[in-house]
């Protein structure tokens, strides 16, 4: 199965848009577990409540024996759901054809995000991997997300904010059909904007919980007319939700609850439009 068929066929079989953030970070994990079990405890207590986990491998380069922990993370994921590899990479093109073997072939994660700054030619190694998905940096969550991504800049046609200059070369791209967008659940204006312009791009949508996205409303304007085409993504929030013994068992019912939260403001897209 490519990335898409796996996303879609995770997304049917437990009814979810959710994606968990294994994002771990050993000052807020519960003392004395080490971040495997930590991972393994999350990833059993929810493999039947998501559409995909997304690990950021800033977490896992932060620690000694990190990355082992990563792949090992990656193999225990059951099959049938994706894993995405969040690295942000982009380099010139020799560079990102290598960092798009280490994340596909090595790591064998079925997705992964790219910085789009260095243009066609360092985005253009992720794509040749057409079994797997690969996600465009378009309007992040940050708080200075806008110093660059909503300057409005002059094209051959009219003036467009420079993250919907993004999302438009990203379509004129995606000739394997693999490209998806991110797009932060903290600029709900701006999701819905390139929702409108872009009905049938796939967009991975973090920024709800730990950073105040309102989940609400990056649903109503994330998703696309049916319902579907997000992944709503949450690290903190979930895998945080106790520091306790019962870690796990909390982190399953905050992400209970955003899933139904998430199913049911699909179920009617547009009432915030
Ligand atoms: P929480 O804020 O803990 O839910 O974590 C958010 C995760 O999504 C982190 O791994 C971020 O690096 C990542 N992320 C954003 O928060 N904002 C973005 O605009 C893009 C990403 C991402 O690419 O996933």
């Amino acid at each position: 199965m490519n990335f898409q068929e796996k996303l879609n066929s995770a997304t049917e079989k437990n009814n979810s848009l959710l994606c968990i953030g294994l994002d771990p970070d050993p000052e807020s994990m519960p003392a004395k577990i080490d971040v495997l079990k930590f991972n393994k405890a999350i990833i059993d207590a929810t493999s039947d409540l998501v559409c995909a986990y997304k690990l950021n491998l800033a977490f896992y380069e932060a620690l000694d024996d990190g990355i082992d922990a990563m792949k090992l993370t990656i193999k225990y994921v059951p099959n049938n759901i994706p894993v995405i590899g969040d690295a942000k990479r982009g380099d010139i093109g020799n560079t990102a054809k290598a960092y798009a073997k280490a994340l596909f072939d090595l790591f064998n994660f079925d997705a992964t995000t790219v910085n789009p700054y260095l243009g066609f030619d360092s985005v253009e190694p992720f794509i040749e991997h057409w079994d797997r998905g690969v996600f465009i940096l378009c309007r992040t969550s940050n708080p200075s997300a806008a110093d660059f991504q909503n300057l409005r800049l002059q094209t051959e046609h009219a003036q467009f904010p420079l993250f919907e200059i993004v999302a438009l070369r990203a379509e004129q791209w995606n000739k394997h059909g693999n490209i998806g967008l991110v797009v932060g659940a903290t600029h709900p204006a701006e999701l819905k904007l390139i929702r409108q312009n872009h009905p049938d791009m796939l967009l991975l949508i973090p920024g709800i919980g730990a950073q105040g996205g309102d989940l609400a409303s990056a649903v109503q304007s994330g998703v696309n007319a049916y319902g579907r085409k997000a992944i709503i993504s949450s690290s903190r929030q979930i895998i945080y939700a106790s520091i306790e013994k019962d870690f796990a068992q909390a982190a399953r019912q905050v992400a209970s609850s955003l899933r139904e939260e998430i199913n049911y403001r699909r179920s009617t897209p547009g009432s915030l439009r």
